[in-house]
Order: C-alpha cells, then sequence, then structure tokens
C-alpha cells in the first residue's frame, strides 16, 4: 500500500520510522511518503497560509498549494483513490473504516493546521472527512498518525504471529479479558487458576466471559453491533440478571 501524507510539519512524522511502521517499510508492505507542502508554494517566503476573508484571526491554509499537492499525489494513483482530509467534522474513525481502507492500494492524507483549510479544497480535491475523536488539536498530523497505525497493522505480512490472535477479535466488537504474566503471585494478588490450569478450553472461556462482562460493564454501546453467539447472548442476559439482583439488595439494605 502507498500512503501519501500532506504536511506542513514532516518531522512530526518521525515515529513513523519505528517499530510497526518501519517493519512495513521495510518490508516493501508499506510505501510511505511524507511530503512538505511548502515544496508547493511559489514564493520566496514558501507561505503556505494566508489571513480568512471576513476577519476573525488566525490562519487558513491556501487553496492552491493544496490542490498542487493532492494533485501531485494522484498522479498514476488509481482512480478513486481516496483523498482523505482528517478533520473534526469527519465522520468517527473506526475499525471497520479501518479494514475498508486497508485494501486500498493508495491513500492520500491531508492534515490541517491553525485554523484549517480554504473550503474549496475540500469542494474539488477532498473526497473523504474522518475525525478521530471530539476534542480540540492543534494539527491533523497525531490524527493522521492513528488511522495509519490502525490500517497498517491490518494490511497482510505486517503483523508475524502477534497478529493472528487475540486482538483480532476486536473486530467482532468485544473487549478483552485481563492479561497476566510471570510471577503467579505478585504483592499478594494471584493469578487465575483457570489460566494456569493448561485446559485451552477451559482458558478460552474464561477469556471470552471476562471480556464479556468487561465489555458489559464499561463499554455496552459496544454490544449493540458485537458479532454474538446465542451463547454470548446468553451470558449477556445472565450478566442483567445479575446487575439486577444487586440492585435490589441495594434498595433492600436502604430500608
Ligand atoms: N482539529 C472541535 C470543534 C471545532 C474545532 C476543533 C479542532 C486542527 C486545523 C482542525 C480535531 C479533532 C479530531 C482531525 C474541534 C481532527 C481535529 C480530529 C483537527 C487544526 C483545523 C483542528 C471536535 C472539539 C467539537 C482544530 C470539537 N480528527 N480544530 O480541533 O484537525 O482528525
Amino acid at each position: 500500500m502507498r500512503i501519501d501524507v500532506l504536511t506542513l510539519f514532516p518531522t512530526m512524522f518521525a515515529p513513523m520510522n519505528e517499530s510497526m511502521m518501519w517493519k512495513a517499510r521495510d518490508k516493501g508492505l508499506l510505501d510511505l511518503r511524507v511530503i512538505d507542502l511548502r515544496t508547493f508554494t511559489h514564493d520566496k517566503h514558501r507561505t503556505a497560509d494566508d489571513i480568512p476573508y471576513g476577519g476573525g484571526g488566525g490562519m487558513i491554509m491556501k487553496p492552491d498549494v493544496l490542490v498542487a499537492a493532492i494533485e501531485a499525489s494522484l498522479q498514476s494513483a488509481p482512480a478513486g483513490t481516496p483523498v482523505i482530509y482528517l478533520s473534526p467534522q469527519g465522520r468517527v474513525f473506526s475499525h471497520r473504516i479501518a479494514q475498508q481502507l486497508a485494501a486500498r492500494e493508495h491513500l492520500v492524507l491531508l492534515c490541517g493546521h491553525y485554523e484549517g483549510i480554504d473550503e474549496r479544497v475540500l469542494q474539488l480535491a477532498v473526497t473523504d472527512e474522518i475525525s478521530i475523536g471530539d476534542y480540540v488539536l492543534t494539527g491533523g498530523e497525531l490524527p493522521a498518525m492513528v488511522l495509519m497505525d490502525a490500517v497498517v497493522r491490518l494490511l497482510p505480512g505486517v503483523l508475524g504471529a502477534e497478529g493472528a490472535t487475540a486482538l483480532e477479535s476486536h473486530a467482532d466488537g468485544v473487549l478483552e479479558g485481563p492479561h497476566y504474566t510471570r510471577p503467579a503471585v505478585f504483592r499478594g494478588l494471584a493469578v487465575p487458576e483457570v489460566l494456569q490450569s493448561g485446559n485451552h478450553a477451559a482458558v478460552a472461556a474464561w477469556r471470552r466471559v471476562q471480556g464479556l462482562r468487561r465489555t458489559w460493564r464499561h463499554r455496552p454501546d459496544l454490544l449493540l453491533r458485537a458479532a454474538l453467539s446465542e451463547d454470548e447472548r446468553y451470558l449477556l442476559a445472565q450478566f442483567a440478571n445479575e446487575d439486577a439482583a444487586r440492585w435490589l439488595a441495594a434498595r433492600q439494605g436502604e430500608g
């Protein structure tokens, strides 16, 4: 997969030379090009922003620079290549969107800064707007890196053995249970017996119950879209009954 990132702050992408991102690039599975938008300026000051029409302060990224950079990235790109503006007004990023993007041959990511970009760039050259969540940021660079981390780890061959395991179950919308490593007792806290039993079926069942319970407690919203078996739906009903029993007992306690 090729990803072009268009940014005024290319040095912010230093982390893309580490860890899984580096492995993907080293293996030739990811062709990441971090492109300095100032390359596409024409004046000696390399001006990429200007004051807003209508006043109000702050600076706006110039449309000519952005469109020239996008057009350069799209040269010899497949028809329909997504040009994604990372933006608070985009649809909220998710694992499902990451899966869809991972199937593409080429992505172009545009990072905003200052007050944002000239609206005509959205009309002329941007095909998608994606947000990583609702908080104020200073730029789209970190969102672009979040998106790339989620997408690149899905590319075939990027993750070795570690990729084939537990995390893929996140795709079905349920959290994981608790994890433990040695020692068996740490500061008086023991690792649950079942994990030390060597009974793989029992371990798998325990983990699934713990993950479901955790999802029920902390992220019940995820369960609306989760792909659950009949057994798992039965367990959820069980949790609901436990909660109801606890609630009744507490009300009894109040007198
Ligand atoms: N942010 C909000 C409302 C109004 C403005 C912002 C904001 C960076 C260029 C956009 C933010 C959040 C998630 C990109 C936020 C994201 C950005 C993102 C982002 C500079 C203009 C700006 C959501 C709080 C109501 C600044 C909220 N995902 N403006 O942060 O690029 O991708």
